[in-house]
């Protein structure tokens, strides 16, 4: 924690005009740095008071007035004495505040995330709530807020908990028995079965990282199918305005054009595409190319087929969105004349036009993405988490035949390396690399 001495300053509002902007500064300088920009504040301010107070430049000269806050270490979001300054949100006036700040060499710039790594380093946080910080500060979406918000809580750490303690208590005693076979005897009685319901445990977690990243990232939805099947007036229905072009010439769309909507509070990335048919002109060909490439990489496909096309026709159009999930409709239903396939189930029809069947899509493309449940309720499992969570639950699969087949060492090597996985998650194992990754991701003055 070789930094930790410096006191660190930072905008901590964005470079844009707005009402208020906060200079932040944290280290054991705190109060000294602030108190030369506001000379007026005590030389021993009240923690957590609000002191209305002139900022001056370092000739005295006023350059605004606003509040004044401490907080004493270890009674702040870092763990360390920390000043803020709520000046008004002018960008300019701003970047004097900060040069005053750094002007007496007694603080230096804060580099991204600086803030809550210290909060990590000094115990505040752990890492999953660390990370709750920076999900919280990027979310676009209610659902990404408030799954970020449930993990700034803790929802996260209190299931890693769940799991860590009963694991380093199956590790004691399991340890105990191999050191000390006549003091704890008895101690690895039903192993097999702790370590079996811990195993299902971190698998049940693990499978929450597909929903972790939908709320993150929001959903990615695209519309495609044959030409001129009224893909792009369904995707302006769907958006809420006239973003796509839609004309009766097959091949109108060639871009694929994206809109960012939020429905139930899931952020959802809707693509419209190039129609699909067999002999294209050069320009719409690479557009067709373009769709084929979206196709694979979203996590639903909403297959659009002009009225009364055959089983076997959609079949083969099916057949384009690889491995992708695919929800096929049937569209411009005010027109369709009942000439569904004989013997096949009926498709749900949806008509962008009128808007028909249009509010049942929506709801049917939800219930796909997410399933049951609400996206508050999710703990927000990113890709770190997931491999971290993946790799405990391997080894917790390899301790579970292990205590059928093999030697008690064996079974507790693996618990041990399960324990390294999760702490890995929370942060009590992890490497200065990892930390230095994770915070990497912050914006300066976080
Ligand atoms: N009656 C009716 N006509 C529609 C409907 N949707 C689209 N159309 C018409 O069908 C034609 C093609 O519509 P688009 O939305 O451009 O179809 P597309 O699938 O995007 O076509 P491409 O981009 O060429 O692949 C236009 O003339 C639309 O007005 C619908 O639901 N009902
Ligand atoms: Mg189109």
């Amino acid at each position: 924690m070789t930094s930790a001495t410096s006191t660190i300053v930072a905008l901590a509002t964005a470079p844009t005009a707005g009402a208020v902007g906060i200079l932040r500064l944290s280290g054991p300088a705190a109060l000294e740095v602030g108190r030369r920009l506001a000379p007026g504040v005590p030389v021993e301010p009240t923690p957590r008071h609000a002191y209305l107070a002139s900022f001056v430049d370092a000739q005295g000269r006023a350059l605004d007035e606003g509040l004044f806050l401490y907080f004493r270490a270890p009674a702040s979001f870092t763990g360390e004495d920390v000043v803020e300054l709520q000046a008004h949100g002018s960008p300019r006036l701003l970047q004097l505040l900060l040069a005053r700040a750094l002007e007496d060499g007694l603080a230096r710039p804060a580099a991204p995330g600086e803030f809550t790594r210290r909060a990590f380093l000094n115990g505040r946080i752990d890492l999953t709530r660390a990370e709750a910080v920076a999900d919280l500060v990027a979310a676009d979406s209610e659902s990404a807020v408030r799954a970020a918000a449930a993990g700034l809580s803790g929802a996260l750490t209190e299931r890693v908990r769940a799991l860590e303690e009963p694991l380093r208590s199956l590790h004691a005693d399991l340890e105990g028995v191999l050191n000390f076979p006549d003091e704890a005897e008895g101690a690895d009685e039903n192993s097999e079965a702790r370590v079996q319901a811990l195993r299902a445990q971190a698998e049940a977690l693990l499978s929450e990282a597909g929903h972790g990243r939908l709320v993150r990232r929001g959903a990615r939805v695209a519309l495609f199918g044959p030409v001129n099947a009224g893909k792009s007036t369904l995707f302006n229905r769907l958006v809420g305005e006239a973003r796509a072009l839609v004309d009766d010439e097959p091949g109108t769309t060639r871009d694929a054009l994206e809109a960012r909507v939020e429905w139930n509070g899931l952020g959802v990335t809707l693509f419209d595409t190039a129609g699909l048919r067999e002999t294209p002109g050069r320009v719409e060909a690479l557009g067709i190319a373009r769709t084929r490439e979206l196709l694979a990489g979203v996590d639903l496909t909403v297959l659009v087929l002009p009225p009364g096309t055959s089983e076997a026709d959609a079949e083969r159009w099916r057949a384009e969105a690889g491995v992708t999930d695919v929800l096929v409709v049937d569209g411009k239903c005010d027109v369709a004349v009942g000439s569904e396939a004989p013997g096949s189930a009926p498709r749900p029809r949806v008509s962008g036009l009128t808007g028909e069947g249009v509010d049942a899509l929506r709801e049917s493309l939800l219930s796909r993405l997410w399933g049951g449940g609400t996206p508050s309720a999710v703990a927000l499992v990113s890709e770190r988490h997931a491999d971290a969570l993946r790799r405990a639950a391997e080894a917790l699969s390899r301790a579970e035949s292990a205590s059928r087949l093999s030697t008690l060492e064996v079974v507790s090597g693996e618990v041990s390396l399960a324990l390294e996985a999760l702490g890995e998650l929370s942060g009590t194992s992890a490497s200065e690399a990892l930390i230095d990754a994770i915070f990497q991701r912050f914006c300066i003055g976080k």
